[in-house]
């Protein structure tokens, strides 16, 4: 909202959208610009009139990876004392559910934001790939973790292996990386659009639903199963499981109050 150099926030009603914005560098990732990227997210994540977030790049580029230019003469002992890029991961503290709009590139780091995000919508010409082998280094960010879980471990290895099998949308959306797959210009839209529903439901709840479903790559099945049966349980001291079930019951629309 006017403090940020690298990528654009503003609010659309409910919705929080960040739009990376370094067209003449692909939307790489420096750090100037994942610091804001994490800036507004949290932003958004504090402000009570948000229910949910979007993040988009250009129509050539989510983000063709981390900064090249930026990082290239790092020197390792200096990576591991200023936890190189560790900041990356906070994204994945953020309570409220983040959708990806993935147009263009999603290479190498680009593919690795997407990931962390909770829903990854791509345009037709989409394109995800890991090609940091192919720079003499390895994926940093979830390329070798949150990938797998996503496609499988063939596809995986395929991808980060050879650095240059990559996925275009509709083979994402088959593997199950993405969720739906949209002409480009209506990407964002639509992006925008899931958001708005995410943000009529009772809060609480969605972010329960966000937490639960990211302990699933966490827990064994039993403790996962647990955990979601205490949260459930617990719903039942709330505002919202009263007014959304009593509504049922009466044919009406319920009025959350996220409490
Ligand atoms: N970093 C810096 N600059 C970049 C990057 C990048 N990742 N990608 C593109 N650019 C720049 C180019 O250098 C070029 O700048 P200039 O005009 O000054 O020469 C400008 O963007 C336009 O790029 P191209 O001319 O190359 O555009 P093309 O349309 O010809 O090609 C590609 C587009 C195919 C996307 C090409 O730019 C490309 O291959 N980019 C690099 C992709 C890549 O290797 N990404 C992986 C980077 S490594 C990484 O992400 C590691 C993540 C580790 C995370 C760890 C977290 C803890």
């Amino acid at each position: 909202e006017g403090e940020y150099k690298n990528i654009i926030s503003e609010k659309k009603g409910k919705v929080g959208l960040i739009t990376l914005n370094r067209p003449k560098a692909l939307n790489a990732l420096s750090s100037a610009l994942f610091h804001e990227v994490n800036d507004a997210l949290f932003k958004f994540d504090a402000d009570e009139g948000v229910g949910a977030i979007v993040i988009t790049g250009s129509e050539k580029a989510f983000a063709a990876g981390a900064d090249i230019k930026e990082m290239k003469d790092n020197v390792a002992i200096e990576c591991y004392k200023n936890n190189f890029l560790g900041h990356w991961t906070d994204i994945t503290k953020v309570k409220k559910p983040i959708i990806a709009a993935v147009n263009g590139f999603a290479l190498g780091g680009g593919c690795e934001l997407a990931m962390m995000c909770d829903i990854i919508y791509a345009g037709e010409k989409a394109v995800f790939g890991q090609p940091e082998i192919k720079l003499g280094t390895i994926p940093g960010a979830g390329g070798t973790q949150r990938l797998v879980k996503a496609v499988g471990k063939s596809k995986a290895m395929e991808i980060c292996l050879t650095g240059s099998v990559n996925l275009n949308a509709e083979e994402a959306a088959n593997l199950g990386l993405v969720s739906k797959v949209l002409p480009a210009d209506q990407l964002v839209d639509e992006a925008i659009k899931t958001a708005e529903k995410i943000a009529t439901m009772s809060q609480p709840m969605v972010q329960m639903v966000k937490e639960a479903i990211n302990q699933s790559f966490e827990l064994s099945l039993s403790s996962g199963l647990l955990y979601e049966r205490r949260m459930f349980q617990n719903t039942f001291g709330t505002h919202d499981q009263r007014e959304g079930m009593g509504a049922f019951v009466e044919k009406r629309k319920p009025t959350f109050q996220n409490k």
